[in-house]
């Protein structure tokens, strides 16, 4: 019975993958929002979202990836000695973080839970001020201070930008004052973490404008590019006190079952 259900939520699942399949981009130079990719444990989207946000706006703004160079750029948080590609400003803003740190970050939009990362460009102002991101990628691992090139063996992949097609978020710097202000709130969904250990690390992968010259003709420039936690100030219930709930949820609901099933059985019996 619950074999049969959850094969049907299954198929539901990937129905809604192939309908949803199809590359986008987020504009955030003339909209302020939009939503795009997914990943293999959730469906749902990331909400990408233009701000303003000062550093001593609302929430504590806590950096720990760092990337910055010119043309293109990548890079993702570690700890590691000699972390790979295009990161800087080691160990304070760029390094690990775990589950628990991502978990201070939660926010509930319109009844779903979503953690909160502040992405914070730096380009010049006037014609090259677009930056458009590329590849966001988040893993999560039980090991720390990884220092591979190999992305994709990071961990456990929770959200991919591309996941539904090549997508992409293009950015116009001018929009803030450069370093230090805005520039856009990503929204990752809570739900794309199940299972996941408060103590496991959590990697944050992003490529900033590779090979996309018709988007972005000048490329990566000026300062560094910098994503931070964004910890809400607003008390919120412990996810890891939720999960057990949810746990205890589906023991009671196949114990129910079972009974049932057991009395349908004697019934028949008798
Ligand atoms: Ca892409
Ligand atoms: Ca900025
Ligand atoms: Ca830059």
């Amino acid at each position: 019975m619950i074999n049969a259900k959850f094969t049907i939520a299954l198929l539901g699942a990937a129905a809604l993958l192939a309908t949803n399949a199809s590359a986008v981009v987020v504009d955030l130079e003339r909209n302020n929002e939009g939503t795009a990719g997914g990943g293999p444990t959730s469906e749902r989207m990331a909400l990408f979202q233009f701000t303003a946000q000062q550093p001593t706006g609302t929430g504590v703004i806590d950096p720990f990836l760092t990337i910055q160079a010119e043309g293109t750029e990548q890079g993702y948080n570690t700890s590691a000695e000699n972390p790979p590609f295009d990161v800087k400003r080691q160990p304070n803003f760029t390094r690990d973080i775990q589950f628990s740190d991502l978990q201070k970050t939660t926010v509930m939009l319109n009844g779903v839970s979503y953690f909160q990362i502040l992405l914070d460009v730096n380009e010049p102002n006037g014609a090259k001020s677009i930056i458009t991101l590329d590849e966001l990628q988040i893993y999560t691992s039980a090991q720390g201070s990884q220092s591979t090139t190999n992305v994709s063996s990071l961990g456990t992949l929770r959200y991919d930008l591309d996941f539904f097609g090549d997508s992409e978020v293009r950015i116009d710097a001018s929009r803030n004052s450069g370093s230090g202000s805005g520039d856009v709130n990503i929204f990752i969904p809570v739900e794309a973490f199940a299972g996941t250990a408060p103590s496991d690390y959590v990697y944050l992968y992003a490529l900033f404008s590779e090979g996309n010259l018709k988007m972005n003709p000048d490329g990566t420039q000026g300062g560094f590019e910098e994503f931070a936690l964004v910890q809400n100030i607003t008390p919120i219930p412990e996810l890891s006190s939720f999960f057990p709930i949810v746990g205890l949820m589906v023991a009671v609901g196949a114990t129910n079952v079972l009974r049932r099933r057991k009395a349908a059985q004697q019934t028949v019996a008798s």
